[in-house]
């Protein structure tokens, strides 16, 4: 198998997470996003959309971090990272949609305008991005509940969280003291190995 990514992208990272999940081994091939290089005639071939994460497979070209996941899962099934009745995998689903948009998104929009320096800050930007962020973790908080994980078991949709909890501290978003199931659960997936080996967070952990 190849992945093509860039250590950065959080979408790879989920992806990157459920290949170690399931102990699978693969090929990373590095698309430099600053060179462009997804925007090449070749890369083009492999995702019409000119992005990072895609999984080749053989023959099976797969792009997109949520789809690859679920490929992986139909493809290796074990260990299970998605619950096997359908209310679960549509809750399971749910909160990977959710990660993608209401969590991945606004931090990524965080952490560029903490890498500037302040007084070229976006305040506005700054602001409705931590507003958002508190906000899913609030909403996390009440789901998890006395549950070590999203859905119980460890699956795809905390792989689509855990990249991005980690910078949380770096990017100054403090936990409030009574979000003490969101503060566990991040600690439990910060002592994954999968999580551990992670590339990209350099700088940020
Ligand atoms: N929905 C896609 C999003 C992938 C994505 O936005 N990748 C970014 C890097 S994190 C990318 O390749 N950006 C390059 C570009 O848009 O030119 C997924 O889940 O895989």
């Amino acid at each position: 198998m190849k992945l093509y990514d860039y250590p950065q992208c959080p979408f790879g990272q989920k992806v990157r997470i459920v290949l170690a999940e399931k102990e699978l081994s693969y090929e990373l091939v590095n698309v430099d996003l600053r060179r462009g290089e997804q925007k090449r005639p070749e890369f083009l071939k492999l995702n019409p959309f000119g992005k990072v994460p895609v999984l080749v497979d053989e023959d099976v070209v797969v792009y997109d971090s949520t789809i690859i996941n679920e490929y992986l899962e139909d493809e290796y099934p074990h260990p299970r990272l998605m619950p096997e009745d359908s209310q679960g995998r549509a809750r399971t689903r749910l909160f990977e949609d959710y990660a993608d948009l209401a969590f991945i998104l606004p931090v990524g929009v965080l952490m560029n305008e903490v890498r500037k320096p302040e007084a070229e800050r976006d305040a506005e930007r700054v602001r409705r991005s931590r507003e958002e962020i508190e906000r899913t973790l609030a909403y996390l908080n009440g789901q998890l509940g006395e549950q070590p994980y999203l859905g119980g078991e460890f699956s795809v949709a905390d792989a689509a969280f855990a990249p991005r909890l980690m910078v949380l501290r770096a990017v100054g978003i403090e936990l409030r003291p009574q979000w003490e199931p969101l503060r566990r659960w991040i600690e439990r997936l910060a002592e994954r190995p999968s999580v551990q080996k992670l590339e990209g967070l350099e700088g940020w952990r």
